[in-house]
């Protein structure tokens, strides 16, 4: 069988760089050219065009440059091919890495220490354990499950939230909508690792922050995002961090990106903001992904990480 042409429709990541490598060995159409081209078998997209990827006559697989599929399921012409996502080692160890560091930040007060080092006080606030501290992971998936692995190991108490039962071994697990309250209130530290879809958009609201465990080792409950922004509602993480309700927050994801340079959340003293950046998708690691994926699904073999687009991820 004959290497399917690739159709590349990228907006905000490099495109250059995802052609280049997957140039080496398939043939790769950069969007606008592709539109309609009846030889192109597969799409590479990031945030693609609306409507472009069903004037493919014989596309047979998409796959996103990222672990979130929401930017695909924006278009409302998505064709019923198969959607691959990301799962690959190099992002998972990227988003492991942004939750330890935010969660060992919060946790050893580096908030204080800085604005402490600024005004030149010397001051050893009291330090506590991390088996004081529960870290409550919300999307208890590929990427949340590495991160509660690492935290366990660094002594953490950790929950996790799942649209399904998914136990794991050392973790308190809890799922669903009646399973949310609980765990919740069992959290000190709440980490957002959820999918952008209809049923959790605008998930993490006052309303939400407000059922999070007070009274804890930390002086107060935390909020780090990185899954989607448009989990959040902006202007509640705000109102929650100006009455007390959270106590520090770290963000890497924003209802609108780039966050507008009107948005409090930029000069908030108790907010760590970062561009969307807490694991990017490197394609040196991931372009060799998707070709491997390509030839095997040529061969007859069954597409990996393939996305459930009832569940919309
Ligand atoms: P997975 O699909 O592996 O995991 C998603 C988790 O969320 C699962 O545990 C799933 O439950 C749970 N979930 C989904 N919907 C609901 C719901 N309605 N209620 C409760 N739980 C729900 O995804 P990944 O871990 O690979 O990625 C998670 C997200 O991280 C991505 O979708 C993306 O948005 C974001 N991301 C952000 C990056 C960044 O740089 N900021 C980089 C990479 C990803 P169940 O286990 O039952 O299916
Ligand atoms: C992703 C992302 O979904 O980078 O992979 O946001």
């Amino acid at each position: 069988m004959e290497k399917g042409r690739i159709l590349l429709a990228v907006t905000g990541f490099h495109p250059q760089r995802w052609r280049d490598l997957l140039s080496a060995e398939r043939e790769v159409v950069l969007e606008p050219d592709g539109a309609k081209d009846p030889s192109i078998t597969y799409a590479v997209v990031w945030k693609q065009r609306p409507n472009l990827l069903s004037s493919l006559p014989n596309l047979r697989a998409i796959f996103s440059i990222g672990a979130g599929v929401d930017h695909v399921f924006a278009d409302p012409g998505l064709p019923d091919v198969p959607v691959v996502r990301v799962v690959a080692d190099n992002l998972t160890q990227h988003m492991t890495e942004y939750v330890v560091w935010r969660v060992l930040d919060h946790h050893r007060q580096g908030m204080l220490y800085r604005s402490q080092q600024q005004k030149k006080i010397w001051h050893e606030p009291q330090q506590r354990a991390a088996g004081d501290i529960s870290v409550g992971i919300m999307g208890l998936g590929n990427l949340g499950r590495a991160a509660a692995s690492v935290l366990l190991s660094l002594g953490f108490a950790v929950n996790g939230w799942s649209r399904t039962d998914r136990p794991m071994a050392g973790v308190a697990t809890y799922c669903g909508e009646a399973g949310l309250i609980p765990f919740l209130k069992a959290t000190d530290i709440l980490v957002v690792l959820l999918p952008l879809t209809p049923d959790t958009q605008g998930i993490i609201n006052y309303g939400v922050l407000k059922e999070l465990r007070k009274r804890n080792g930390l002086g107060g409950s935390v909020l780090i995002n990185a899954g989607r922004g448009r989990l959040q509602k902006d202007a509640d993480i705000a109102r929650a961090l100006d009455d007390g309700t959270l106590k520090e927050a770290s963000l890497d994801v924003f209802e609108v990106e780039p966050l507008p340079k009107t948005s409090p959340l930029w000069k908030h003293p108790k907010v760590f903001v970062t561009p969307h950046a807490a694991a990017t998708s490197d394609p040196v690691h991931l372009a060799p992904i998707m070709l491997r994926q390509m030839d095997a699904f040529e061969r007859g073999e069954k597409l990996d990480n393939l996305v459930d687009r009832k569940a919309g991820y």
